[in-house]
């Protein structure tokens, strides 16, 4: 398989908003990369959009899912993306544009420098916020707690902006966290920082979105406790379980082109752990 460089990944769900000016700002980012989207169906014309860009920018690759299978799965699949097609690195993002297109070569930077890792964060010296009110609270709560109770090397727990060395991070590690929705982001760098890699941390300055609604279910807070707490109570290191092979990118059951682990042995494609359907997929 030829080497690929950069990757860069946003997942959308109705960003109508932004997508035209993420685009953009991307496309012209003294560093050069592919794009990736990962769109689940939006119903605001944003899934049109990204497949014209597609159809004319070679460097713009769309995957769209059937539905609003949740944030954290749409990252596992780029991830998982980014390993079949061989790129070096990945930077992942927000594609409502509270993440700063400006900021991606500062992240591929610090890899350039050494990190596996970098995370773009509001927490650190330096990083700010421009949340208010009861968003503000949650995100500064969460990562409060987290920083006191996983004792983590980052402030920023949170957050979707980061950069990773796809070499320094074994297979597996990252697809296979058991969190579809927002509560995979903080269960990922609890992975990455107990798997000994290193990590560093920019600051940056999160803009609230300008345009569009959050997609955050408020379920989300629900469901981030018991993932928490299972990161709290069980801290030894996972062991990365590869990704699937050959005949096991295509799930037999909906076509869909990638299967990851979910436990050892057990395989789903992302579509169906979506969909909350229970066993591996069968033919
Ligand atoms: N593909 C996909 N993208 C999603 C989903 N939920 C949220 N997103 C995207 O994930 C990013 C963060 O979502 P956002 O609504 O801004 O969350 P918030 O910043 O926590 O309020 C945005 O780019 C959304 O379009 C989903 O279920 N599927
Ligand atoms: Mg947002």
């Amino acid at each position: 398989m030829a080497q690929k460089d950069k990757l860069i990944f946003a997942p959308t769900y109705n960003e109508q908003g932004t997508i035209e000016t993420l685009i953009a700002e991307i496309l012209s980012l003294p560093v050069r990369s592919d794009l990736l989207f990962v769109d689940d169906n939006s119903t605001d014309g944003t899934t049109k959009y990204l497949l014209s860009v597609a159809a004319t920018e070679p460097r713009v690759h769309v995957i769209v899912r059937p539905g609003k299978l949740g944030v954290g799965s749409a990252h596992k699949l780029a991830w998982l993306y980014a390993r079949v097609h061989g790129y070096s690195s990945i930077v992942t993002l927000d594609a409502d544009l509270s993440h700063d297109p400006q900021d991606v070569p500062r992240l591929f930077a610090e890899l350039d420098a050494g990190a596996d890792v970098a995370v773009g964060s509001r927490f650190c010296a330096g990083g700010r916020t421009d949340y208010k009110g009861w968003r503000r609270f949650l995100s500064q709560t969460a990562n409060s707690l987290a920083r006191l109770v996983l004792r983590l090397p980052v402030a920023e727990h949170t957050t979707a902006l980061r950069a990773a060395r796809l070499d320094r991070v074994p297979p597996g590690l990252v697809e296979s966290v058991n969190a579809n929705s927002y509560s995979f982001f903080m269960t990922c760098i609890t992975r990455i920082a107990r798997e000994g890699l290193i990590i560093k941390e920019i600051p940056i300055h999160f803009h609230d979105r300008a345009r569009g609604s959050s997609k955050m279910p408020r379920a989300a807070v629900a469901q981030a406790i018991p993932a928490f707490l299972r990161l709290a109570l069980n801290r030894r290191p996972v062991k990365p379980l590869g990704i699937p092979q050959g005949a096991e990118r295509q799930c037999p059951a909906c076509g869909t082109p990638y299967r990851t682990f979910v436990a050892p042995d057990e395989l789903l494609c992302l579509q169906c752990m979506g969909t909350g359907l229970q066993g591996p997929c069968s033919p």
